[in-house]
């Protein structure tokens, strides 16, 4: 046997940190996964001598590319895509696509790496990787968006395919998106197959996809509630932004009989102390799905409602928060007011929406707090059936998919408490997630060998 590299935790960071200059969300990433990875393997002599975790870190690939454009004016525009395929030990490339001009490789390394872990949770057989571009979608016509995304699609096409990656939507990327690159997809290769999910259900979409993320995350809620013997009806809840994710999250806890009390977008948030109902969340679907429009203009439509402009939600008092928005959008004081004002449990629709800071914050007061990587594995997991019925040609009708979303969400939720419980009644889910995640893609990285 080879003599094992058994450097500590401190090392190990130190070279990742080294390895990846810049790369600040990628490092934040692995620093919070290994942690809880280095105490799990210390006895562990096999995944030290096989440098697993070392290769997990290491992106299988980091695809970039240049994506030329033209605009309405006839300008010529030039953005950079990428596509990171972190890890396929136990199934094909699988994690979506953000459109956003904040994307960097940091970022996408550290969806990848996150969405390893996620994937590996579900219980499916999906890899983890992510792509996107620092594309934004904001403000340009039907047909600017059409044009990007079909060149996007013309080199991304060599990279992926129904048995090595497929790629869904994120952050900016919707239905709209997965339509055109879907459509260029089909037209360069010839083939009808089932390389993206989050289709159209016209074009081979999975009934509850759409839900699955925000629904999932409330299920992942409410069985860390039901494991203390509470449920979400009657409780407040707060919610940060107003995409997919959010929008759902929002329309589960209102079926529960929770009151929602706000939404959000990147230029501030509303509080609705009436309650965001079934309504107000349709009228939020439309206006951010079909108008493109703000959630300032929430304010104007609902009296009641008041906009605060440049904030985020975690100061209104709440039992329940679900960040749904983006990375690192809850940060230690936050968590503080969060925690001082009352909050019972976190549920993050998001990936990796709390700081590090903020982690430890909910952790000392052992709030109930379920990571994105754990709370938000619903989305990918339906993907998982998308694939599963385009493979086999036929589809499942909501109910079922239904049934199957929230079977997925408590074997999750099982898996956490299986390896987070602490022995005293507080149940440690991001450490739950990350050895659960760890260790099957670990295993069979174990029987590959040095490949
Ligand atoms: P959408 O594009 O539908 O919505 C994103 C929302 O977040 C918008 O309200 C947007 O506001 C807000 N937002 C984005 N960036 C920022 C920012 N930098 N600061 C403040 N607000 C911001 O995306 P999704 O709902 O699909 O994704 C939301 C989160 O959920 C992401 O972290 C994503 O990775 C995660 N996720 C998504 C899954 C899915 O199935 N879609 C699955 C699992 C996780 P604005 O319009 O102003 O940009
Ligand atoms: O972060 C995520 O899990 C997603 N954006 C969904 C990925 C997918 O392949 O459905």
């Amino acid at each position: 046997m080879a003599v094992s590299d058994h450097v500590d935790l401190d090392t190990f960071m130190a070279g990742v940190k080294k390895r990846n200059p810049g790369q600040p969300e990628f490092v934040q990433a692995v620093q919070e996964v290994a942690q809880d990875i280095y105490a799990f393997i210390d006895d562990k002599e096999e995944y030290h001598s096989a440098q697993i975790l070392r290769r997990i870190a290491e992106p299988d690939r980091v695809v970039s590319f240049r994506v030329c454009w033209e605009d309405d004016n006839h300008n010529i525009r030039v953005q950079r895509g990428y596509r990171i395929q972190n890890n396929n030990a136990i199934g094909p490339y699988k994690g979506g696509i953000r459109f956003h001009p904040s994307v960097t490789e940091s970022v996408l390394k550290f969806l990848a790496f996150e969405q390893t872990f996620k994937n590996s949770l579900t219980g499916l057989p999906m890899g983890g990787g992510k792509g996107g571009a620092n594309f934004n979608p904001k403000g340009k016509s039907d047909a600017e968006v059409m044009r990007f995304c079909q060149s996007f699609m013309t080199e991304l096409y060599r990279h992926i395919g129904p048995d090595t990656d497929v790629p869904a939507g994120d952050i900016g990327v919707g239905g709209r998106e997965i339509g055109y690159m879907f459509g260029q997809y089909k037209r360069i290769t010839n083939r009808w197959e089932g390389v993206l999910t989050g289709k159209g259900m016209e074009y081979g979409g999975s009934q509850m996809r759409p839900e699955a993320t925000g629904y999932g995350a409330v299920y992942f809620m409410e069985n860390m509630l039901k494991h203390k013997g509470e449920a979400i009806e009657g409780k407040t809840a707060v919610i940060s932004g107003s995409g997919n994710v959010a929008t759902h999250a929002a329309e589960q806890i209102t079926k529960q009989g929770g009151k929602v009390l706000t939404l959000s977008d990147s230029g501030g948030f509303i509080h609705d102390p009436d309650g965001i109902n079934q309504e107000k969340i349709d009228w939020v679907k439309d206006l951010k799905n079909n108008r493109r429009g703000r959630i300032s203009e929430y304010a104007d439509e609902f009296s009641g409602a008041s906009y605060i402009e440049g904030d985020r939600p975690w100061s209104v008092a709440c039992d329940l928060a679900l960040p749904c928005a983006t990375q690192n959008e809850l940060n230690e004081a936050e968590a503080k007011a969060l925690v001082d004002n009352g909050v019972q449990a976190v549920s993050e629709g998001a990936n990796m929406p709390t700081t590090l800071e903020g982690v430890h914050v909910f952790h000392d007061a052992k709030i109930m707090y379920g990571p994105g990587k754990a709370a938000n594995a619903g989305g990918v997991a339906v993907s998982g059936l998308e694939m599963s019925q385009n493979a086999e040609r036929i589809s499942w009708n909501h109910e079922r998919l239904g049934e199957m979303l929230t079977e997925l969400m408590e074997g999750i939720h099982g898996k956490c408490v299986e390896y987070g419980d602490q022995g005293d009644g507080y149940v440690d889910y991001v450490k739950g997630a990350n050895i659960a995640g760890f260790k099957k893609v670990a295993d069979a990285m174990l029987a590959y060998g040095v490949v």
